[in-house]
């Protein structure tokens, strides 16, 4: 399956953490989702195509950022 990396900016928190990985999984096309607290690296693991939109989007309405 394939990998990709983007970087969410906002995060404070272990609950920022989950609120973050949570609405990337929820996301059709991304399998699973793992954030870093302290770099903000994110991997998205996908299982289909999305777009970077659709990526911005769910982090944006999630109340974060993506660099
Ligand atoms: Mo933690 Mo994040 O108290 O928006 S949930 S800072």
């Amino acid at each position: 399956m394939a990998e990709k990396e983007i970087k969410v900016v906002g995060m404070h928190c272990s609950s920022c953490v989950n609120a973050v990985e949570l609405c990337l999984k929820d996301v059709d096309g991304i399998d699973d989702a793992k954030a870093d607290l302290d770099s903000g690296i994110t991997t998205l693991t996908l299982s289909g195509n999305v777009s970077d939109e659709d990526i911005n989007e769910a982090v944006k309405e999630a109340g974060f950022e993506v660099e």
